[in-house]
């Protein structure tokens, strides 16, 4: 299901398309039916023609209740933008889109309301005068639909508007994102015989019954609490996807500690900042630079948060600084013009949970009054203000750490990476030098090694990757790679049966080459013998050469040789064969004698 929040100035007739698209009037408060005027968010739904389900949440126009629309738009898929053709564009209509814009929507349907109030020039003068606004914005070339919102759903216009609005659900319906679901709650009550009752619209990813989540609020840093019960639009669910509406039946927290702008997320899932590095674009009609100065407020899903801000620096032009000012003697720019965007380390008066990406609207306090927006590019500044360069990267994040549980990696990015050593994730930088401290502190350790309970948990995690250190009973020992072919169990097979060698099936064929050429075994004639084989071969043979009598045999038959060793006429020919080769044994008719380098 689609979420789409209205926009627009106030009295351009948001809440009267609300009606006449789902019937359901928007306005809930006696205050609100009184004055004609919406105050607080107002929630409804309808079923599209293509049969699509879409939720509206529609807000309050005024820019006195600016607070209560920015609780809004924070996790809708897109918007419903009205401007009605008797007043044309309007204050608020510029700053609602401007907010809309910052927050990242790039999806949208435009209603040029009170059609039936003007005529045939007059709606094209408007029409004409939105085109203009919405220029270059994510509105440009989004449907400008004539409407008569106050002849209900008969109306001028609303028909095509329930089409336009199809194409967006849609649209929005391919892009849900899958993570860690958050929500971000905008109501909070306990309808009698149920408990605490929380509604919002879920972002980030499915929520289902039973689930512990961790609620963040004004008061607590986390409650454990669990949903009991999942409904959307008044129908009850087992389980419930990102992107809807939705009101979760709440066990473990009384509904007088929740309210708009506390937030549940998965328990453990998430990095909860008061600090955060941003990036911030300053509205180019504001008529003042941004400086650290001010009391600020950031809004982010549906909470506000009093802020101080910090400028780290900025793209656009600079004033020359001033000399009362700290930041200027480090050199860094302490201001963002408008219309700029610079790099600001916020402030927050209480822990959020966020991701980079995640959007903000900064608003002055103050003065009340929308300075920019922008998106979160760290949620957890490692540098101080005077060296933070933020960019949403991982390898960033890494760098800045050297090593990173790959959970945290999650928690801080959003993005999971394999582990490079145990469970972390480790800049190549960082994993070189540990393995040097290991190296070094093996080294000054000596021959009997050094006792692994020495080391902390990354320098065990890297031992394996040391090649010059082995360990041995515990301890890592500096010193020769211990040769995992020297153990080769083929080679003790070979040496167990010096004379009568088992043949190699079975062995991997690199592994017998490789064996070949480090001297470990000796081939010839496709038979391999172990080299203390042939070393033995040698010594018997050199003993036996001794023992010959002045006078008699010249030499040893291929015959004595064999029962000299106790094999078979094939293994003796070839293991000759070797000896032949290397001088050790000579030929001389049909006898063996000695050779120069026996
Ligand atoms: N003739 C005519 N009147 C309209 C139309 N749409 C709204 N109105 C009237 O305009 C007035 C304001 O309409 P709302 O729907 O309350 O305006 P809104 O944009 O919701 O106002 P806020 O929520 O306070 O910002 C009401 O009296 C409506 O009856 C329309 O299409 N034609
Ligand atoms: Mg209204």
């Amino acid at each position: 299901m689609t979420v789409i929040a209205t926009a627009g100035h106030v009295d351009h007739g948001k809440s009267t398309l609300v009606r006449a698209l789902t019937g359901t009037d928007p306005d809930r408060w006696a205050e609100e039916k009184a004055r004609g005027l919406t105050i607080d968010l107002g929630f409804a739904s309808t079923t599209l023609p293509s049969g699509r389900s879409l939720s509206l949440v529609d807000v309050p126009g005024h820019v006195r209740f600016l607070r209560n629309m920015l609780s809004g738009v924070g996790a809708v898929d897109g918007c419903l933008f009205v401007v009605a053709a008797t007043e044309g564009w309007k204050p608020q209509s510029e700053e609602h889109l401007r907010i809309l814009d910052m927050l990242g929507l790039r999806r949208g349907v435009i209603a040029l309301t009170k059609v039936d109030q003007v005529d045939q020039e007059l709606r094209e003068l408007a029409r004409l005068d939105v085109e203009e606004h919405i220029e270059g914005t994510f509105l440009d070339g989004a449907d400008i639909i004539d409407v008569a919102a106050v002849d209900g759903p008969e109306g001028e216009g609303v028909a095509d508007l329930r089409l336009a609005l199809d194409v967006i659900a849609s649209d929005a319906e391919r892009a849900v994102a899958q993570g860690s679901p958050r929500l971000w709650i905008d109501r909070a009550f306990a309808p009698a015989g149920v408990g605490t009752v929380v509604t919002g619209t879920l972002i980030g990813g499915p929520l289902t019954i039973g689930q512990e989540l961790m609620l963040q609020s004004q008061r607590s840093n986390g409650d454990n609490v669990r949903i009991r019960g999942i409904q959307n639009h008044h129908q009850d669910l087992d389980r419930v996807e990102a992107g809807n509406r939705v009101a979760l039946n709440l066990v473990g927290v009384s509904h007088h500690d929740v309210e708009r702008g506390h937030v549940l997320v998965e328990t453990g899932a998430w990095h909860h900042s008061s600090m955060i590095d941003v990036e911030l674009t300053v509205l180019d009609n504001l008529d003042h630079s941004v400086t650290r100065r001010g009391a600020y407020a950031a809004y982010i899903g549906s909470g506000e948060f009093p802020c101080r801000l910090r400028v780290l620096h900025a793209n656009g032009t600079e004033e020359p600084d001033e000399p009362d000012d700290a930041d200027s003697i480090s050199g860094i720019p302490t201001e963002i013009q408008p219309g700029a965007t610079g790099n600001v380390r916020l402030y927050l008066s209480r822990p959020v949970p966020v991701l980079p990406g995640d959007r903000f609207i900064l608003r002055e306090s103050g003065r009340h009054e929308t300075v920019g927006g922008g998106q979160v590019l760290d949620v957890d500044p490692q540098l101080p203000a005077t060296k933070a360069r933020p960019v949403i990267s991982v390898d960033r994040v890494v760098a800045e750490r050297g090593w990173v549980d790959v959970d945290e990696l999650r928690r801080l990015t959003g993005q999971s990476r394999p582990p490079d050593v145990g469970h972390w994730v480790v800049d190549p930088d960082s994993l070189e030098a540990t393995k040097d401290e290991v190296i070094k502190a093996a080294e000054a350790a000596g021959p009997l090694g050094l006792d692994l309970a020495a080391l902390n948990d990354r320098q065990r995690a890297v031992l394996d990757l040391v090649e010059t250190v082995r360990i041995d009973q515990g301890r890592a020992v500096i010193g020769p790679v211990i040769d995992p072919l020297a153990d080769h169990p083929w080679v003790a097979a070979l040496a167990a049966a010096p004379f009568a060698p088992p043949g190699p099936g079975g062995v991997d064929r690199s592994e017998i080459s490789e064996l070949v050429r480090r001297g470990f075994v000796v081939e010839q004639d496709g038979i391999y013998f172990a080299v203390s084989a042939v070393d033995e071969a040698r010594a018997l043979l050199r003993a036996a050469f001794e023992r010959l009598p002045d006078g008699g045999a010249p030499g040893l038959t291929v015959a004595d040789i064999r029962d000299l060793l106790g094999t078979t006429r094939k293994f003796v020919l070839a293991l000759l064969a070797h000896l032949d080769g290397n001088g050790m044994t000579r030929r001389r008719d049909d006898y063996r004698i000695p050779g120069p380098r026996l």
